[in-house]
Parts: structure tokens; C-alpha cells; sequence
């Protein structure tokens, strides 16, 4: 794949889309110049929730986390461009918002780490695992953005 077509999964928790944050995190990613290329809206089940956060089986908050991300829908994207995951994850702050610089989306918009609103992958390959668990391959497009040239 194209250094340009790197895809990094991106998801606004329930939290987030209960406080009307979709638009605003849709738009941080479109300016900043990265491609949306998948996205839906689900209330996604327990199982499917261990699944996405089998890393985390044996940390003591993981209970918490799947019942909070169960709580309500999400919003599932997958956002495609140069360095797509680091930059992704840049954009995001860090997991404790506390820790988030301002300008950051963690740091602008929440407060707890257990209400943090969003989840963005944290390398290439748990970018392509979470895509798979996420994402049928036809639900993901792929096209020329009229702006490619003036961002690449
Ligand atoms: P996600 O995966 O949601 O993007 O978060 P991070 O990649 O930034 O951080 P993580 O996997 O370590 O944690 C997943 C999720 O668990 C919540 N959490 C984390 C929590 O409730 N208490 C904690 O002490 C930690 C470390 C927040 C994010």
C-alpha cells in the first residue's frame, strides 16, 4: 500500500456522541487533510467489545471499559492518509486527558480516562486487526479526494 493510503481506525465512543462531539472530531480529521474512507454507527455488543479490547482482559478497569462502550452507540471510522495512525494518535492526547495537551481532542474536550471519547488504533497492525473487527471489506471505498495534490 501506498505510503499516502496508510489506515488507521478511528471510533467516537459512546460519551462522545452523546455530547454531540461527532461533528466536531469528524472535522478535526477532514481539515487536518486525512481521507474518510469508512463509516457507521453501532451499538456494539459485549462480545464484540472484548474482542476490540482483548489487550486490556486482564487490566482491572476492563469491566468498566466494555460496559461503559456498551453503553450507547459509536461512531466507527476508518481515516486514510500519510502516517495515519501516529498522527492519528497525536491528534487524539494522551489515554488520561489530564495528561492531553490543549489543542489535542482528548485535551480540549474530556476530563476522566474512563470518559476519554474516543479511541484511535496505536500501531499499524492493530490498525488492520481493528479495521477487519469493524469493518466488512466492501464498507470501505476507495477513491481520489479532488484535494490529494494540494495536501500531498
Ligand atoms: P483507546 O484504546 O480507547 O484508544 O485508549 P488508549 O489506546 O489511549 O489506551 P488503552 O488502550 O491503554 O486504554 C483503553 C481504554 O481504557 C480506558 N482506561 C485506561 C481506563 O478506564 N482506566 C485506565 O486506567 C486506563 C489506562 C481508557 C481507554
Amino acid at each position: 500500500m501506498a505510503a499516502n493510503g496508510e489506515r488507521t481506525f478511528i471510533a467516537i465512543k459512546p460519551d462522545g456522541v452523546q455530547r454531540g462531539l461527532v461533528g466536531e472530531i469528524i472535522k478535526r480529521f477532514e481539515v487536518k487533510g486525512f481521507k474518510l474512507v469508512g463509516m457507521r454507527m453501532i451499538h456494539a455488543s459485549v462480545d464484540h467489545l472484548k474482542q476490540h479490547y482483548a489487550d486490556l482482559k486482564d487490566r482491572p478497569f476492563f469491566a468498566d471499559l466494555v460496559s461503559y462502550m456498551n453503553s450507547g452507540p459509536v461512531v466507527a471510522m476508518v481515516w486514510e492518509g500519510k502516517n495515519a495512525v501516529k498522527t492519528g494518535r497525536v491528534m487524539l492526547g494522551e489515554t488520561d486527558p489530564a495528561k492531553s495537551n490543549p489543542g489535542t481532542i482528548r485535551g480540549d474536550f474530556c476530563i476522566d480516562v474512563g470518559r476519554n471519547i474516543i479511541h484511535g488504533s496505536d500501531s499499524v497492525d492493530s490498525a488492520n486487526q481493528e479495521i477487519a473487527l469493524w469493518f466488512k471489506p466492501e464498507e470501505l471505498v476507495s477513491y481520489t479526494s479532488c484535494a490529494h495534490s494540494w495536501i500531498y
